[in-house]
């Protein structure tokens, strides 16, 4: 088999990618190691930036978005201390958009059949070659046979625990990470959310979020150590510590019922540089891995494919200043995300070691928060997403 763009991974990035190259007129093939089934039912993320929203629209997957998502205009940020929010469509004149990645991953699943695009799952033994040259070829097998696919680029697209990365060479690669001493606990049940704006708690007991996917659905989320296992969290036993680290006025509202998805997602920030090595490029969570409390894993990933689009559309059309400017152009932006989600996330989570002075510094952010226009912009920007 012969395409211009083979894409590792078939996840919202690989898919994504695929959906617009498709559209400009460039074939791929997307290699995906799991089932369609299994891909579509991971839940993930929930809040858009405004360009992943521009993005999904110029992909022409927008219609259910627009039609079934929640814009969001502002942010609650929660302490023992009261809460307040931030506008952030004042600040920036722009706003998020609550949709889940799921519906995202499910709306790309369905334009890409549309389109014919070729979507081969449950492969196994993905392997680049001769991405040094200007003809690599990716070999997998499916079924026990196997199948060579020739390209002029390969994309990975598959994760952090992909096979992409593996192929930078070690004298090349360079991985910067930082490993958070806590993970979320997440709770997905069908009771109306206890507020339509998202609010994001600091407790001395530990960070909590609330948000929703839609007037039925909501999703929730508490701090808890490492190494914890969900087995040993009964809904009660969520629902209680929940209540226990927001204000009165939020958790006295809160709508208890059966969990219908709940799981723990270690916190880490994590970037590979350089994002490109020969006619191998990285994008999404292949490349960076931020903690979700600044709400970027996924909004990173359409910036990065937004970027790649692009660049290869111009390539192929004999410019290659967009490809050769690729791994910095999406480095810088990444950068500035990891930058936001650390600090986000330093701010509104209880660190083990953390003693009152600590409690303290981050009880004192927050009220700076509340009182500084200019404080809060810088959040604003931050958090709708800088521009591409
Ligand atoms: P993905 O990991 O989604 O997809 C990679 C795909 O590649 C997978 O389907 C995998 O099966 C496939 N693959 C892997 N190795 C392969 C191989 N060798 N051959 C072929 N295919 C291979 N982000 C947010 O913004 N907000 C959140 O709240 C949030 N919560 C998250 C919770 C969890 C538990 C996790 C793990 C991530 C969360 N994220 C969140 C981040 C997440 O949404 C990612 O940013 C997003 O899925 C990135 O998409 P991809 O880059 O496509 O990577
Ligand atoms: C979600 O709705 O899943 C969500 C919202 C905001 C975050 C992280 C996750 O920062």
């Amino acid at each position: 088999m012969r395409t211009q763009v083979c894409i590792i991974g078939g996840g919202p990035s690989g898919l994504l990618l695929s959906q617009l190259l498709h559209r400009s007129g460039i074939d791929t093939v997307v290699l995906e190691a799991r089932s369609r089934a299994y891909v579509a039912g991971r839940i993930r993320a929930g809040l858009l930036e405004w360009g992943s929203v521009e993005t999904l629209r110029a992909a022409g997957v927008g219609a259910r978005m627009d039609r079934d998502g929640i814009p969001d205009d502002g942010v609650v940020l929660a302490s023992q201390h009261g809460d307040f929010r931030i506008d952030i469509k004042a600040l920036t004149g722009k706003r998020m958009m609550i949709y889940g990645q799921t519906e995202i991953t499910a709306d790309l699943f369905s334009a890409r059949d549309a389109m014919n695009g070729v979507i081969i799952d449950e492969v196994e033994g993905v392997r680049p070659h001769g991405l040094d040259t200007g003809a690599p070829h990716v070999t997998y097998s499916k079924g026990g046979t196997s199948y060579r696919i020739d390209c002029d680029w390969v994309i990975g697209c598959d994760g952090y625990h992909g096979v992409s990365r593996t192929c930078i060479p070690s004298d090349t690669l360079k991985t910067f990470e930082r490993i958070y001493p806590f993970g979320w606990l997440g709770v997905l049940s069908e009771t109306p959310p206890v507020s339509r704006k998202i609010v994001y708690a600091n407790h001395p007991r530990g960070f909590a979020l609330c948000s929703l996917r839609n007037e039925m659905l909501s999703r929730y989320y508490v701090q808890v150590p490492a190494d914890d296992a969900v087995v040993g969290w009964s809904d009660d036993a969520f629902w209680d510590e929940l209540r226990r680290r927001l204000p009165d006025s939020l958790s006295d509202g809160i709508v208890t019922g059966p969990s219908i998805e709940k799981s723990i997602a270690p916190l880490r920030s994590f970037v590979a540089e350089p994002m490109r090595w020969g006619r191998l490029c990285l994008a999404g969570d292949a490349a960076h891995i931020v903690p979700p409390t600044g709400a970027k894993g996924l909004n990173l990933a359409i910036s990065d494919v937004s970027y790649l689009h692009d660049a290869l559309v111009a390539h192929f059309g004999g410019d290659d200043a967009g490809i050769d400017g690729y791994s910095a152009r999406a480095l810088n932006r990444v950068w500035k995300a990891i930058r936001f989600s650390w600090w986000f996330t330093s701010t509104m989570h209880r660190f083990p070691d953390q003693n009152d002075f600590d409690q303290r510094i981050q009880d004192s952010e927050l009220a700076y928060l509340e009182a500084s226009a200019a404080a809060q912009t810088v959040l604003a920007e931050q958090y709708v997403g800088l521009p591409y």
